[in-house]
C-alpha cells in the first residue's frame, strides 16, 4: 500500500522510514517547511540511534518523500503531539487537525490509524470528525453495513535512543473502532512488526498506552520517595534498594532527580483527567515526582552553600543517560537553577551538548568536559547516568565531594558523599 504518515517528528519519522524499508512508498507530512526540506535531502532534524542512515537510505530509493501537503493514500498514520494545558487537561487539537487533512483525501478502502499517545475517546472523535466531514464515506461503529474505511488506534511504545529497535521488536496493541477495522490495521503492521500483535478495541488500547507509562511514574515516585526518606533517615538509598531487589517479588526503580521527558511526566495526567476522583495515586506520584527535583535543587544548594570556595561541576543535563534530548529535564533545571544562584562557580558537563542551553544566557556557568571537571571542580553533582560518567574511577574523584542522585558511583567514599544540609521536608 502507499502510506502517508502524519506528522514527522521522533514517533513518525522513524516509523516512517521503517515502513519505507519494508517496501511501502510513504509520503511523510509535517507542517514545518525546514522538517520536509531537511528529509527530502536525505537528513534528519532529530538525534537517535541509526536512523540518519535510515533515512537517507529510503529516501535516495524514492520509498520515502516529505511534503507540506496532504496527498490521497491507502494507510494514514497519525502521529502528532498530544500535549497538554496549564491545568493538565489534555489538547488533543492536532491530532484533530490530522484527521481533517486526511479526511480531505480519503477513499474507500483505506485505514487509519491514530498513533498518538491520546485521551481514551480520542479515535472515536477521529471517526466521528471523518464521519461529518465525508458523508460520502460509511465510517465504522456508525452503520450496519460493512464501512468504507477502517479507523484504529495502535500506539507507539517506543523508547527513546532504542527508537528503531524497538519499532521492529516491542508487541503492539492494535484498537479497532470494530474488530474489522482492528484486523485492517494489523496485516498493516504486520508488514514491518516483528514483535506481537494484539488486537482489541479503540478505548482499551488507547487506555493501555497511558497506563503503561503511569505505571512507570508510579514506580519511580516510590524508588524517589525512598531516596528522600533516606535522607531524612541518614540511610544509604542505594544500598536498600539493592538488598530489598533481592527478594524474589520486588523490583524497586532507580531513584533520580525527577522525571523528565515528553511521555512519563505527561501521560497519568490524562488519565487523572478523565477520572479525577478515581487517580489520587497517580497523581501523587507525579507530585513525588516533581518534589523531587525541587529537594534535589535544595540538598545540592546546601551543599554548595556550606562550601563557599568550592568549585561545581554538574554532570548532565539530558533527560536521562546517553541521549541528547534535554527537553522537560529535571537535570537541567537543576544545573540552571543553581548557575542562577551560583554564578560562575557552577560549570556543565554535558558530552551530548555543544553549547548550554538558551536559559543559561546571563549566568556566569560554563560547558566544560568531564576531564576539565576532574581537574578544576571540587563538588561534582551527578545528575544523569551517561556511560561516560560511569566510567570515571574512584581514583580520579575518591577526594572530591559527591552528590550522586542517580547512585552510579556506588564506590564513592561515604563521608565525601553526605549532604551536609538538613534532609528537606516537602
Ligand atoms: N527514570 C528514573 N528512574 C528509573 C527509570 C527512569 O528516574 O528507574 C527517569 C529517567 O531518567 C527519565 C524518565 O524517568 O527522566 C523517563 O525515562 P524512561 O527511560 O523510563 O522513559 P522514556 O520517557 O524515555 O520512554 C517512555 C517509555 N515507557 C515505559 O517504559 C513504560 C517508552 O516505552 C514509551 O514509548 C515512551 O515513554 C513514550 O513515548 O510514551
Amino acid at each position: 500500500p502507499d502510506v502517508c504518515v502524519v506528522g514527522l517528528g521522533y514517533i513518525g519519522l522513524p516509523t516512517a522510514a521503517i515502513v519505507a524499508r519494508a517496501g511501502c512508498k510513504v509520503r511523510g507530512i509535517d507542517v514545518s517547511r525546514h522538517v520536509v526540506d531537511t528529509i527530502n535531502r536525505g537528513e534528519i532534524h532529530i538525534e537517535e540511534v541509526d536512523l540518519d542512515g535510515l533515512v537517507q537510505g529510503v529516501v535516495a530509493r524514492g520509498l520515502l518523500s516529505a511534503s507540506t501537503e496532504i496527498a490521497p493514500a491507502d494507510v494514514f498514520i497519525i502521529a502528532v503531539p498530544t500535549p497538554f494545558d496549564a491545568n493538565h487537561a489534555p489538547d488533543i487539537s492536532y491530532v484533530l487537525a490530522a484527521g481533517e487533512a486526511v479526511a480531505s483525501v480519503l477513499k474507500a478502502g483505506d485505514t487509519v490509524i491514530l498513533e498518538s499517545t491520546s485521551p481514551v475517546g480520542t479515535t472515536e472523535q477521529l471517526r466521528d470528525l471523518i464521519a461529518a466531514r465525508r458523508p460520502d464515506l460509511k465510517c465504522p461503529g456508525l452503520t450496519a453495513e460493512t464501512p468504507d474505511v477502517s479507523i484504529a488506534y495502535c500506539p507507539e511504545r517506543v523508547l527513546p535512543g532504542k527508537i528503531l529497535e524497538e519499532l521492529t521488536n516491542n508487541d503492539r496493541s492494535i484498537g479497532g473502532i470494530t474488530p474489522r477495522c482492528a484486523r485492517k490495521a494489523l496485516a498493516f503492521y504486520k508488514r514491518f512488526v516483528r514483535g506481537t500483535c494484539v488486537t482489541t478495541d479503540a478505548r482499551s488500547a488507547e487506555m493501555t498506552k497511558l497506563v503503561e507509562n503511569a505505571y512507570r511514574d508510579v514506580n519511580i515516585a516510590f524508588a524517589n520517595e525512598l531516596s528522600m526518606v533516606a535522607d531524612t533517615m541518614g540511610l544509604d538509598v542505594w544500598e536498600v534498594i539493592r538488598l530489598a531487589n533481592r527478594h524474589p517479588r520486588v523490583n524497586i526503580l532507580t531513584p533520580g532527580p525527577g522525571v523528565g521527558g515528553h511521555c512519563i511526566a505527561v501521560d497519568p495526567w490524562f488519565i487523572v483527567h478523565g477520572a479525577p476522583e478515581q487517580t489520587p495515586l497517580i497523581r501523587t506520584a507525579r507530585g513525588v515526582n516533581d518534589g523531587k527535583i525541587h529537594h534535589v535543587i535544595a540538598q545540592a544548594e546546601a551543599l554548595i552553600a556550606a562550601h563557599p570556595q568550592a568549585r561545581v561541576a554538574c554532570l548532565g543535563l539530558a533527560f536521562k543517560a546517553n541521549i541528547d534530548d534535554f527537553r522537560e529535564s529535571p537535570a537541567r533545571l537543576v544545573a540552571v537553577t543553581l548557575a542562577r544562584k551560583f554564578g560562575d562557580r557552577i560549570a556543565v558537563v554535558e558530552p551530548y551538548a555543544a553549547e548550554l542551553p538558551k536559559e543559561f544566557d546571563g549566568t556566569a556557568a560554563s560547558l566544560i568536559d568531564i576531564d576539565t571537571a576532574l581537574e578544576t571542580s571540587d563538588i561534582l553533582i551527578v545528575l544523569v547516568d551517561h556511560d561516560a560518567f560511569k566510567a570515571v574511577p574512584l581514583a580520579e574523584r575518591a577526594h572530591k565531594l559527591v552528590y550522586d542522585t542517580r547512585g552510579i558511583w556506588l564506590d564513592q567514599p561515604r563521608a565525601s558523599a553526605e549532604v551536609s544540609a538538613e534532609p528537606l521536608k516537602l
